[in-house]
């Protein structure tokens, strides 16, 4: 017998295949899941951003479909005991239903609000946006892509007046001449994409990183800058300087492709390289080779992430390396430009369509009345009914069970307990609510506090699509319907609208051309999902997305599913299914009224907390490869835990010794705000005056109970990057 012939007598079903995407980030590997037996396989498949590349994190999504802490049924609190029990769907829907309709008499539509996610498909994204204005009628929704890209996505719509996070496809950084990588650790965020760096620097390029840990991504740089936290502006200020005084800005591109450029010349005239060495303490000899690399280059690209963006003045730190971009007169260039790396899955697509705060879909803002008037035409109701602005994230969140705040929230597709800054405080007002809703598929630390949990789909179950980085829409395509006592976000928001409201959204087909190709349906097993199914589509719901982005910056209206599925996606903006899509923006003008890019003189400012007798180290935050956000999901892969266990403080040596601290040692880390504890790690790759911490876990590892809750005046963005701290033994009070 061939080896062939007895796997073909092996029992069982045919095996399953579908070509996806990885559920974690925005870089959105493509991936071949493959079923057998009931077990599904994850194989790597050749797509332009990872060219078959996978990183450890992908490599294990399968784990968690079948993982034993999966929640298969809704919970409910019960009133007596206070503890979570199983519940039906008609139970766990009721209690909703009654708890927001009760609010919102008692305490106004706004009482109740929306959070929704960065990882959340375009079609969810959207729905959740028309849920709240339309349904529930509320201005009050926001979601996590506010702690993520949201000072560089204000940044680019300043200057480029528009905001795609690549505005050129990624193969772009394989053919640099000269990359600067400000706060981005891609080796360990993002290890496909590394692919890209060893290609550009086998071809002679020069990447140059600015990050105050020598990281996996500055090891492989040829030259690294090692700021103090918080000081890039002044390092993009003194750069600014330089290309001015060494003659490489270029005049003619700022003269007829930009304005406000002499305010911004005057600025950068006092960021003299000295100064800016003294407060960022690097070297100006450093300063000088980079100015030089990315002025001398024919091919440079500039790339930000949240290193440098989450800061209080993270708009302007961004706005910075733009304004030295546009001096340099990359963006547009061929081959050149300025790009900021969004970071979760749908990172991008999240923060279009609607989930945020002041925005309707197709990047519209809720205060245009023309925008309006186009989307409340789609949606069927009058414009004078769609609430207005709502608030920021953080500012939402720290209102919440407050006397002027909501008393009910529904959240969908975060993590706040664990991730959102000065978590305790947070943790505090999620309690002081009267209705916590959580949807999630596992019992996240949020949910732990839920009055009602909703089990929910996972990305193999559902059909979609994510827009990733590069602004290139995809499809994510179903393996297997979710387990039963499942359903998908989009059934729970569909059933939560009849009930509500005694009808169900029905959500308008735009016109469709060609054939349908085959997808498996989205899980509608009849006996979970009774009422409202119909405008759980998603397919329905992509296609009334793509009617209400018409003529918006975002604008989807000429991408089809089966558009994406003929090429590897399709980039927005794209008005007409007959036209050619936006792989590369900015060629010949900016997204703005008169076509130009803005300058904005930008000014250092501190920190929102300086370092003091009492709390003398800077702190600062971020990501190891193996563990994903707030760290729901990857905790309980196997593998992953065992390649990142737990958290960690990292210090140097010089910094350890002071403190009289050895390598492992628990050690409590403090800010005016809170505590963390984790064991000490030894490294000599971090400044002496910095400590650095993932923010992966929660409880009595939070590296957010410490972290600063001051934002940026114009994104919302909290400081997580920066705040001032103390590190003693944890033996000792
Ligand atoms: N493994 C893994 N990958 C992920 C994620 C994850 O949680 N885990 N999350 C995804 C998401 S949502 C995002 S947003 C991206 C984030 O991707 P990155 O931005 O690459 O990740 P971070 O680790 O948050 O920050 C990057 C670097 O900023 C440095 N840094 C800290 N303070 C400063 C500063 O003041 N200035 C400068 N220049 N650098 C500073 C840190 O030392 C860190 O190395 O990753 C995505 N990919
Ligand atoms: N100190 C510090 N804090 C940070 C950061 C930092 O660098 N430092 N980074 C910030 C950044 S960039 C980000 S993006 C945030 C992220 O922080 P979170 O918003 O907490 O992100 P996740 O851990 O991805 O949370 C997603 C949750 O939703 C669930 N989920 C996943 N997919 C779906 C879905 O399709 N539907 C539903 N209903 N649930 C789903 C997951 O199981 C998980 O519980 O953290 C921010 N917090
Ligand atoms: S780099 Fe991001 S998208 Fe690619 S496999 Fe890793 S987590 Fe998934
Ligand atoms: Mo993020």
């Amino acid at each position: 017998m061939t080896d062939g012939a007895r796997t073909a007598t092996l029992p069982g079903p045919a095996p399953r295949e579908v070509a996806t995407h990885c559920p974690y980030c925005a870089l959105q590997c493509g991936m071949t899941l493959r079923e057998e037996h009931g077990q599904v396989t994850v194989l790597p498949r050749e797509f332009p951003t990872n060219r078959g590349g996978l990183c450890q994190k992908g490599w294990t999504s399968a784990e968690l479909l079948t993982h034993p802490d999966r929640l298969t049924t809704p919970l409910l609190r019960d009133p007596v005991s206070g503890e979570l029990r199983p519940a039906s769907w008609d139970a766990a829907l009721d209690r909703i239903v009654t708890g927001l309709r009760d609010t919102q008499q008692r305490h106004g539509r706004d009482a109740v609000a929306v959070f929704g996610g960065g990882g959340l498909t375009n079609e969810k994204a959207y729905a959740l946006g028309r849920f709240a204005r339309v349904t529930l009628g509320t201005r009050n929704i926001d979601y996590n892509g506010r702690f993520c890209m949201s000072s560089a996505a204000a940044a680019g719509m300043r200057a480029f007046g528009v905001d795609r996070g690549l505005p050129f496809p990624l193969s772009d950084l394989g053919r640099a001449d000269t990359l600067l990588l400000v706060g981005a650790n891609p080796a360990e965020t993002m290890p496909p994409l590394m692919r890209w760096l060893t290609e550009q620097r086998q071809r002679g390029g020069k990447l140059i990183v600015v990050d105050p840990r020598l990281t996996a991504t500055a090891r492989q740089a040829d030259l690294h800058l090692q700021p103090l936290p918080g000081t890039d502006l002044a390092v993009a200020n003194a750069l600014l300087h330089i290309a001015l005084t060494a003659g490489y800005v270029d005049e003619s591109y700022v003269a007829n492709r930009t304005t406000g450029f002499t305010a911004v010349r005057r600025t950068v005239a006092g960021w003299w390289p000295a100064r800016a060495e003294a407060l960022s303490g690097v070297p100006v000899a450093d300063l000088e080779e980079t100015a030089r690399a990315l002025g001398t280059a024919q091919r440079a690209i500039i790339l930000t992430a949240r290193g440098a963006e989450q800061h209080a003045k993270g708009v302007d730190t961004v706005t910075g390396f733009v304004n030295l971009a546009l001096a340099l007169g990359l963006p547009g260039r061929p081959g050149s430009g300025y790009g900021c790396l969004t970071g979760q899955g749908n990172g991008q697509g999240g923060r279009e369509h609607g989930q945020k705060a002041d925005q309707l879909p197709g990047y519209r803002k809720i205060d245009d009345p023309e925008a309006r008037a186009h989307v409340a035409r789609v949606w069927g109701v009058s414009a004078d009914e769609l609430p207005g602005p709502g608030v920021p994230a953080y500012q939402l969140l720290d209102s919440l069970g407050t006397a002027s705040g909501p008393r009910a929230l529904l959240v969908f597709g975060s993590n706040p307990v664990v991730s959102a800054p000065r978590a305790a405080r947070i943790e505090g007002r999620l309690r002081d609510l009267d209705l916590l809703v959580v949807a999630d598929f596992l019992l996240s630390e949020t949910a732990a506090l839920a009055d009602v949990v909703l089990p929910t789909a996972q990305w193999a179950e559902e059909d979609g699509t994510m827009t990733n980085l590069e602004g290139r829409v995809l499809r994510r395509r179903a393996l297997h319907r979710p387990p039963p006592g499942v359903r998908t976000d989009l059934q729970i928001l569909t059933t939560l609208t009849t009930r509500l409201k005694g009808g169900a959204p029905s959500y308008r087909l735009a016109h469709r051309k060609g054939p349908l190709l085959t997808t498996i349906e989205h899980a509608a097993d009849g006996a979970d999902a009774t009422d409202g199914e119909h405008g759980a589509d998603p397919r329905a719901v992509f296609d009334e997305l793509r009617r209400a982005s018409a003529g918006g910056l975002a604008d989807y209206a000429g991408i089809s599913w089966e558009r994406i599925d003929a090429a590897d996606g399709v980039f927005w903006p794209c008005p007409d299914e007959d036209e050619a899509d936006s792989p590369r923006l900015f060629a010949d003008r900016f997204a703005t009224p008169d076509g130009l890019a803005r300058f904005h003189p930008v000014e250092h400012r501190p920190a929102a907390e300086e370092v003091c007798a009492e709390y003398p180290l800077y702190f600062t935050t971020g990501r190891v490869l193996a563990q994903y956000q707030s760290g729901n999901q990857t905790r309980r892969v196997g593998a992953l835990r065992r390649a990142a266990p737990q958290a960690f403080v990292e210090l140097h040596p010089d910094l350890a010794d002071r403190l009289e601290v050895t390598e492992g040692e628990p050690v409590r880390v403090v800010s005016r705000r809170g505590e963390f504890h984790a064991p000490a790690r030894l490294s000599a790759a971090i400044r002496p005056d910095t400590v650095f911490a993932p923010f992966h876990w929660g409880g009595a590892a939070r590296a957010n109970s410490v972290t600063n809750d001051a934002v940026d005046p114009i994104s919302g963005m909290p400081e997580f990057k920066i705040c001032a701290v103390r590190v003693e033994k944890a033996g000792t009070s």
